[in-house]
Order: structure tokens, then C-alpha cells, then sequence
């Protein structure tokens, strides 16, 4: 543990919970708007190593990311924000450390995760060269190779999962260029469009963990306050990814069509079915239909085929409007 970290350790405030989040990279901004969205305001975020928040009982820790899952193992903080393959890396190298060596302390009070966000998704991939493509036929191409990775403790166990042995080269950086540098035989690297790979002559051929960035919390119990907070922390986040899915409809449809659209509609359950008051919103419809406007939340990010699908079965003044948050 750095010598900043171990102070700011000692002066911890004991009635905040702290959350510790990518100081910058790929997942900073975005983990910073996800709590803003939560109604979070912090003073003078980035400047420091902890900020915080003026308005809920909690503390900005911004750090590197590789860094957060043992901050939350050590109860320096209660929560984090990580892509889910640097949890997973910590979590098996910590449990591979205690078996072989005892040390670490405890892994019972392993942190959890409690959301995973919509956001830095990618996936850790197994590539060859592209010369080499041909002959890889199966994952056991890989016995007794060599296999350059920054996330040794995640294909290790693969490797073990899938009874091949290989050598794991630990690199903490640029992987794709170990083959070319005559290092490697293969790399396991995070992937998002690919372009790296290609660019270094790789080829993927086998996906290993597919990661999101995922909120996750200590495993150590919490006092009762603070548990109280991580709960309506938590209850926010998923309301705001909630709302990011959803949307609110509103339309007005024959009363005998109100089952056939809540089935076209996904996730839409328990509409508010409204009476039209207005006689001039009833004026166009044929004598005798009665028609409702009918009010309902559904989760869908592309609704113009299901409004062209409604319009069939008699739906008419369709609105969909986007949702800010949502409190269940
Ligand atoms: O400084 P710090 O240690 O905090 O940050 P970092 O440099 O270790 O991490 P950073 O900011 O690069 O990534 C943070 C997290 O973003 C990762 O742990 C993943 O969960 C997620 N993420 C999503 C990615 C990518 N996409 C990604 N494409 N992390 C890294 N990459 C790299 C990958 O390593 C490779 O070099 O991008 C390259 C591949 O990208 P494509 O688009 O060419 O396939
Ligand atoms: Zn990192």
C-alpha cells in the first residue's frame, strides 16, 4: 500500500462509505456520470486522491484501476467501479496466493458485485497469428506454448479449466507485440472493435471473459449505517440503469386491443388505462369503438418497429418518452 494511501487509511472518516473509482482511463468519466446521475455532487473532483460528495454520506477514492478490488479487499474502501475481468483477475490471484502460501489474510469476506453498468465492455480474447490461424484447431493448439498476458491469474485458470498446459508470460503492457517480438506464441488480451489485434498481425480464436463495468462492494460486514447507505446507493444505481433502458409510452388504442399491445410491448406490465375524456379524441374513432389512452413503462432502445406494430393492431397518438430515473 502506498504511502498516500496508508494515510489517507488513518484519516478516514468513520460515518462515510468510500467508493473508489478509476482515477482516468477508460472508465473514469463514465463511472463519475453514473454517480452524478445518482444525485451525487462532489467537490473538486479529479484533483485529488479523495473528493467528497456534499450532498450523501460518501467519499470519492480516485486511483488506478488494477489497484480497486484490493483497496475494497483491505476495507480501505466499501465499494468500487472496475471492469469485471480486473475483479475477476484480483479475486483468483488472491485466492491462488492464500492456497499456496497462506498469506493475504482472509478470503472469506470476498467483495460481491452488485450491478453491472452499461458501460466499457470488452471482452478477453486468446489470439494467434494471423500465419497461424489455419493450424489452430481447438484450444489444445496452445499445449506447451508460450502465452503473453496481463491477466495471468484469469487464463491460468482457463488454461487449468481446459486441461492444457502453456507458459503464462506476465506483461503489464503492449501483449499484442509479444509474438512479433519473438516472446509469445499467442496473446490473451482485452478486446473491443479488434483493431489492435489486426494492426499487430493477431487474429482472435477464442473469447475467455466477456466484462462489463461492474459496481461491486466489500464482503466484510458493515456497520448498520453504512450499510444503510450502500443500500440507497445501490437502490439509485439501479434506477438509473434502469431509466437508461426504459421508456415511457403513452397512446391511445381500442380497450380490446390493451392485451395484444401489453404482449407486443417488452417489459411493459400493469399500463394505466385512462378514460379519453376529451369527446373530440373519440370523434374520429368508428361508433362503438371504445377507445382508452393507455399510459406504461416499457424497456426497449429501439421502439420504431413496435410503434409501426401498434399502429397495425389500432393504436393511434403514440409518444414514447424518455425515462430520467426510476425508484421501485
Ligand atoms: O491507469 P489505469 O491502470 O487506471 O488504467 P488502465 O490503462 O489499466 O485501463 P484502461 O483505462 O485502458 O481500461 C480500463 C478498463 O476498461 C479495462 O479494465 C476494461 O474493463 C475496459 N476496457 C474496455 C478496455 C477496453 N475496452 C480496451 N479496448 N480496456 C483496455 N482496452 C485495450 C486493450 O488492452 C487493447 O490494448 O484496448 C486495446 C484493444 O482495443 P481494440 O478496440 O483495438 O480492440
Ligand atoms: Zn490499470
Amino acid at each position: 500500500m502506498s504511502g498516500k494511501v496508508q494515510k489517507v487509511v488513518q484519516t478516514r472518516s468513520s460515518e462515510r462509505v468510500r467508493i473508489a473509482v478509476q482515477k482516468s482511463g477508460r472508465l473514469a468519466e463514465k463511472s463519475l456520470r453514473l454517480l452524478e446521475k445518482c444525485g451525487l455532487e462532489f467537490d473538486s473532483p479529479r484533483d485529488q486522491l479523495l473528493c467528497q460528495c456534499v450532498n450523501f454520506p460518501v467519499e470519492l477514492m480516485l486511483v488506478r484501476d488494477d489497484d480497486i478490488p484490493n483497496y475494497v479487499w483491505e476495507g480501505v474502501c466499501e465499494l468500487g467501479i472496475v471492469g469485471h475481468n480486473v475483479l475477476r483477475e484480483s479475486t483468483l490471484e488472491r485466492h491462488r496466493e492464500h492456497e499456496q502460501t497462506g498469506n493475504r489474510g482472509d478470503v472469506t469476506n470476498e467483495p460481491k458485485i452488485i450491478e453491472t453498468l452499461g458501460f466499457g465492455s470488452c471482452h478477453l480474447a486468446l489470439a494467434v497469428p494471423r500465419e497461424d490461424v489455419e493450424s489452430f484447431d481447438s484450444i489444445s493448439w496452445l499445449q506447451g506454448k508460450r502465452i503473453a498476458t496481463s491477466y495471468p491469474a484469469t487464463l491460468g485458470q482457463h488454461l487449468r479449466d481446459v486441461g492444457v498446459q502453456a507458459e503464462v508470460i506476465h506483461l503489464s503492457g503492449s501483449v499484442e507485440i509479444a509474438p512479433s517480438l519473438g516472446i509469445a506464441d499467442a496473446v490473451c488480451d482485452l478486446v473491443s472493435t479488434g483493431a489492435t489485434l489486426r494492426s499487430n498481425g493477431l487474429r482472435e480464436v477464442e473469447t475467455i471473459l466477456k466484462s462489463h463495468s461492474v459496481l461491486f462492494k466489500t464482503g466484510a460486514p458493515l456497520v448498520d449505517e453504512k450499510r444503510d447507505i450502500v443500500a440507497r446507493l445501490t437502490r439509485r444505481v439501479n434506477g438509473v440503469l434502469q431509466a437508461a433502458n426504459a421508456k415511457y409510452i403513452m397512446m391511445n388504442a381500442p380497450r380490446s386491443a390493451v392485451g395484444a399491445i401489453c404482449d407486443l410491448m417488452p417489459g411493459m406490465e400493469e399500463p394505466t388505462i385512462l378514460e379519453l375524456a376529451d369527446h373530440k379524441a373519440t370523434s374520429a374513432a368508428p361508433k362503438g369503438d371504445d377507445r382508452v389512452a393507455i399510459h406504461a413503462v416499457a424497456s426497449e432502445t429501439d421502439f420504431w418497429s413496435r410503434m409501426e406494430q401498434l399502429k397495425k393492431i389500432g393504436a393511434s397518438s403514440i409518444l414514447v418518452v424518455p425515462i430520467e430515473k426510476i425508484l421501485l
